[in-house]
């Protein structure tokens, strides 16, 4: 009884994590139309922690919902793309990638460091 008791909570626990939208181990996939749109939050926060494309021309869309500006680079190729979205517009742009695994961030001050990062597996 104490046991199936302590099961039945581990359950419903894991259930609520699992249905916790932002935190979790979510992947999200392009839209149909391919491109990757990541949502960017006042929380300092991108609405998902892990993306993933196909390898070639990545097409990227980063919205904003709140006040706070926030961008969006790739480590490593800050060089090619640096999307700012802010008073809840929207910013695109491209890069061709190989197969891999990426780090997406955004570069205003503090807030990578509050948790403003990403990955991006692409296949
Ligand atoms: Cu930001």
């Amino acid at each position: 009884m104490q046991l199936s008791g302590a099961i039945g909570a581990t359950v419903a626990l894991a259930l609520l994590l699992a249905s916790c939208g932002g935190g979790g181990s979510t992947t999200q996939p392009p839209a149909e139309d391919g491109v990757l749109r990541i949502v960017s939050y006042d929380r300092q926060d991108y609405d998902a922690d892990a993306y993933e494309a196909d390898a070639g021309t990545v097409r990227f869309e980063l919205s904003q919902i709140g006040v706070q500006e926030h961008t969006l680079l790739v480590e490593g190729l800050e060089d090619e793309m640096r999307l700012v979205a802010v008073d809840g517009g929207t910013d695109a742009g491209s890069l061709e990638l190989e197969p891999g695994r990426y780090t997406l961030y955004c570069d205003i001050a503090g807030h990578r460091s509050s948790g403003m990062e990403a990955r991006l597996t692409v296949n």
